[in-house]
């Protein structure tokens, strides 16, 4: 049935800043904005001294990963998106992946069969390409069709990546689409040679895993991403962006002129490498690739991101059991598998070290959170803003909340939270999903109603 809701006296957030003002639902749609609209007919939400943001956009997880190996994700479709859409994530974009050797609408069938149905928030899937011939090239006006204009390369990892003839080749085809092609910026062979290095030294712990991945492994492989960019002339995306050298980088490019955008998550702003002298194997906890950095890069992004030169930030949510899998690295770092969860805290991690801390504003938070996630990867206007006609995903938020961040009362389907004990400033406090109320502080009340979001060309904005 066709409902319809107003939500009364709060502060929106919208993309020229904050207003005072009432927001009508009808049915799935933002049917009106503005002051003292009337209640008729409609249930009533009060949200005075509360904000409004459009539901947040969550541009990285991946769930069901590795499904059926030894190293698979503690979270999948389903838990995964239950605990993104509790903590005010309305859609994700997750990675699809083809096995070796087959096709992309083999992945793209084998996560429809994963997600659909099955989540509880909206989402899309990035197509992740590892091998590039004719017939997959072939493909890529059928992933158009299908609602899938985004895709992911890698530049590491010895068994995903794809040599530099292919990255420039991919970025061509994929302009020709209007998508956008995101890199995991790694010199894969540095990484390779930096764990021989570190095994060869003895060093087997977790304290090995940044020591095998320096700055320099990052910054070498963006700058090689942006130059094949420039030649292919189309802009690309950074994925997980996590030091100053990388930074540097970027900034050069941009200062020549080019265009490029910049993904980062907030483990780069909030954790630094001192995890990795937790006694034990605690350290296993923070295991992802790129690895966590010093502060000062972490200072370095906190400045970028102020400065608007940080497009898009997502989680790189790939959550394994630290009593679980994890431990397959327990006698080698190099075989613990990569990766931390995230998707449920991210609004309120950025809330409370962002906005409270005044380094960035609400507008800041939803423009980087909603809106440019909806605008690169094609989306927008019907996701990321509020503005009627626009889709009723939305979250009230209480910004006097004060709560703990810990696993025992996580959403998220995984053993540990590498944010245990963070005290958060801020909460979702009513998530709105296609015009329903789904989620209401920290829990769902809604299941499993996310939809398929068929996408259309990048928005390049810069
Ligand atoms: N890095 C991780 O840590 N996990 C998932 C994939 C990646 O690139
Ligand atoms: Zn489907
Ligand atoms: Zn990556
Ligand atoms: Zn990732």
């Amino acid at each position: 049935e066709r409902t319809s809701t107003l939500i009364r006296g709060g502060t929106l957030i919208l993309p020229q800043g904050p207003v005072s003002a009432d927001l009508r639902i009808d049915g799935d749609k933002i049917t009106a904005i503005g002051p003292d609209l009337p209640a008729e007919g409609c249930k009533v939400v009060e949200a005075a001294g509360k904000l409004v943001f459009p539901g947040f956009i969550d541009t990285h997880t991946h769930f069901e990963m590795n499904k059926g190996l030894p190293n698979e994700t503690a979270d999948d479709w389903v838990s995964g998106t239950r605990a993104a859409l509790a903590g005010g994530t309305t859609c994700v974009l997750d990675f699809a992946e083809p096995e070796r050797g087959c096709s992309l609408a083999s992945a793209l069938e084998t996560w429809h069969g994963r997600a659909d149905g099955r989540a509880s928030c909206h989402y899309g899937f990035h197509m992740t390409i590892k091998d590039w011939d004719p017939r997959i090239k072939a493909e890529l006006a059928d992933m158009t069709a299908e609602g899938i204009t985004s895709y992911k390369i890698y530049l590491a990892y010895d068994n995903l990546r794809v040599t530099d003839r292919q990255a420039l080749e991919v970025v061509e085809a994929v302009a020709r689409e209007g998508g956008i092609v995101g890199c995991h910026c790694e010199n894969g062979d540095m990484v390779t040679e930096g764990i021989k290095a570190q095994r060869a030294a003895g060093h087997l712990s977790p304290a090995a895993h940044p020591l095998s991945r320096p700055p320099v492994v990052e910054a070498e492989a963006v700058d090689r991403w942006l130059a094949l960019s420039e030649m292919a002339g189309y802009p690309v995306n950074v994925v997980h962006l996590s030091t100053l050298r990388g930074l540097e980088v970027i900034r050069a490019a941009r200062a020549r002129g080019q265009k490029c955008y910049v993904e980062s998550c907030p483990q780069y702003f909030l954790l630094n490498d001192d995890k990795y002298l937790l006694p034990g194997f605690e350290s296993a906890k923070f295991v992802l690739s790129p690895p966590l950095r010093k502060k000062e890069d972490s200072d370095a992004l906190w400045q970028a991101l102020s400065a608007g030169e940080i497009d898009t930030m997502g989680t790189d949510h790939c959550s394994f059991n630290f009593n679980g899998v994890k431990t397959l690295g327990r006698e080698d770092f190099s075989k613990i598998p990569n990766g931390i969860p995230g998707v449920e805290h991210r609004p309120s991690l950025m809330y409370t070290a962002g906005v409270a801390t005044g380094r960035i504003t609400a507008a800041d938070m939803a423009r980087m959170l909603a809106e440019q996630p909806a605008k690169l990867f094609g989306m927008y206007p019907q996701k990321g803003v509020l503005a009627v006609g626009s889709d009723a995903d939305l979250v009230i938020w209480n910004p006097e909340a004060r709560w703990t961040i810990t696993a025992a009362e996580q959403n998220q389907r995984v053993d540990y939270t590498p944010y245990e004990g963070f005290e958060a400033v801020g909460r979702p406090e009513t998530v709105f999903l296609s015009g329903k109320v789904a989620a209401e502080n920290g829990k769902v009340v809604l299941e499993k109603a996310g939809e398929f979001v068929h996408r259309g060309s990048a928005q390049l904005w810069r």
